[in-house]
């Protein structure tokens, strides 16, 4: 009876402890599916936050396409509106209002991309001319020329240009200045000075007395000055009453001093220059 007993007992414990062992196996488990779960949840949510990225990515690349696409519209009318992408050469141009047309491109002197619209180098052109002409632009595209006001204005309307000046005296020295913003208004307005922007460079700003002025020629006085400045200094300008730069002025084989008509910048010296050239280029940003 006793061994029965303890036969008996035996075969408790070993199902108790069969059964603390399934107990710790089962409780393994569970904490195995609740860290499965956790997991899967912590997946989940980084998959929604990967597609919401994805999203937004997919709208900045679309964006981004529209925004290439305007772009190279925009390049392409300035390539064909502007010496953009041109060497120093002549080329045609084409802008809105008018039939294309040609123009010096300048890429020597500051940088690439510039449209000559005013040269002085030797007093081969007479630049004391009436409003005709200088509406309509005169001389030689390879030396002396102004472009025409008509141009000018056409030019600067159709899209916003900066304008760069480049100076050279007797002496062999250069200076520049430069301009943010160059506009010039319509015939209606007198082809007035409209806008420059603000100014760099090393010559001083002197087109700054000629802003808001519109043009003078000696047939066409639109100036502040009792009498005619373009009679009285030779040449077509935005006249105040009359000037601190005169870049149309009658050329000069020699350096002459403020009271004789010449090519002339104030703001660095008061003697005439001997080479001057305006340029202008669309701005891209
Ligand atoms: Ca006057």
């Amino acid at each position: 009876m006793k061994i029965r007993v303890g036969v008996c007992e035996q075969t408790v414990k070993h199902i108790e402890f069969q059964l603390a062992q399934q107990l710790l196996r089962t409780e393994w488990c569970e904490n195995v599916t609740r860290s499965r779960d956790h997991t899967i949840e912590s997946l989940d949510t980084f998959i929604d936050k990967l597609r919401l990225e994805i999203n937004n990515l997919t709208k900045l690349n679309t964006q981004l396409k529209e925004k290439l696409a305007e772009y190279k519209v925009n390049l392409k009318e300035s390539q064909s509106s502007s010496c953009i992408g041109k060497l120093t050469d002549i080329y045609e141009i084409k802008v809105p209002g008018i039939d294309s047309f040609l123009v010096p491109c300048d890429s020597s002197l500051a940088g690439s991309g510039w449209t000559v619209i005013q040269r002085r180098q030797d007093g081969s052109v007479n630049f004391n001319r009436n409003w005709d002409n200088y509406r309509h632009g005169f001389g030689d595209m390879h030396g002396e020329f102004f472009i025409g006001l008509e141009k000018l204005h056409l030019l600067t309307k159709s899209q916003t240009h900066e304008l760069y000046i480049y100076l050279e005296d007797f002496e062999n020295e250069q200076r520049y200045a430069r301009y943010s913003r160059f506009m010039i208004g319509s015939e209606e307005t007198g082809f007035k000075l409209i806008s420059l922007g603000s100014y760099s460079g090393d010559a001083g700003d002197a087109m700054k007395w000629q802003r808001n002025m519109k043009f003078t020629t000696f047939d066409s006085d639109n100036d502040n000055n009792m009498k005619n400045c373009a009679s009285k200094w030779e040449s077509g300008w935005w006249f105040d009453d009359c000037y601190v730069t005169n870049l149309n002025g009658l050329f000069t084989t020699n350096a002459v001093h403020l009271s004789q008509p010449g090519i002339k910048w104030n703001t660095w010296h008061y003697k005439s220059l001997k080479f001057v050239q305006m340029m202008i280029r669309p701005k891209m940003n």
